[in-house]
């Protein structure tokens, strides 16, 4: 177990159709708290980069078409090996596999709209959050959090 860091957002339809705070309070009674978090649109350039990895599939330009069309969410949330905490709620890349519970499976159908992301790896994160947030941006509460837990 690991105090962790995942950079995650929220993405087009999740701002559009109004679940920004269902989502976020999903992850915050997980028990993950929110290090860093903004409302923005990302321009094409910050696009590309954060989805460097899927550069030349088919589905690369719907992607960046997709996030970078409307405000977006961006935190960090803070936790407990919060990186595959947060993928487990948020849930499987296409809705329709997604289980029942999870974000995706819960809000989602398509793939090319799946509400959410989530860093994969401490090497995803740490790439991603440096993306979207500067150091001074981003607080992290969870030792004050947990102190707090245990003498309350
Ligand atoms: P995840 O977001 O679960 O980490 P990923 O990193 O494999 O999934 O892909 C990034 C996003 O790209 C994903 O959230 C939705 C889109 N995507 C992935 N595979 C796709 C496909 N086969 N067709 C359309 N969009 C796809
Ligand atoms: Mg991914």
């Amino acid at each position: 177990m690991a105090i962790e860091k995942t950079l995650i957002l929220c993405k087009a339809d999740t701002v559009a159709r109004g679940l920004t705070g269902e989502v976020l309070a999903r992850f915050e009674r997980r028990g993950y708290t929110i290090a860093a978090m903004k409302i923005l649109v990302c321009d094409e350039a910050r696009a590309k980069k954060h989805y460097a990895e899927h550069e030349g599939k088919p589905f690369f330009a719907g992607l960046v078409g997709y996030i970078t069309s409307a405000p977006i969410v961006a935190l960090v949330l803070e936790g407990s090996d919060a990186i595959e905490g947060a993928r487990a709620t948020i849930g499987a890349t296409n809705p329709i596999k997604a289980g029942p519970g999870t974000i995706r499976g819960d809000y989602g159908q398509t793939i090319g709209r799946n509400l959410v992301h989530g860093s994969d790896s401490a090497e995803s994160a740490a790439r991603e959050i440096a993306i979207w947030f500067e150091p001074s941006e981003i607080f992290s509460r969870t030792n004050d959090l947990e102190q707090w837990l245990v003498s309350n």
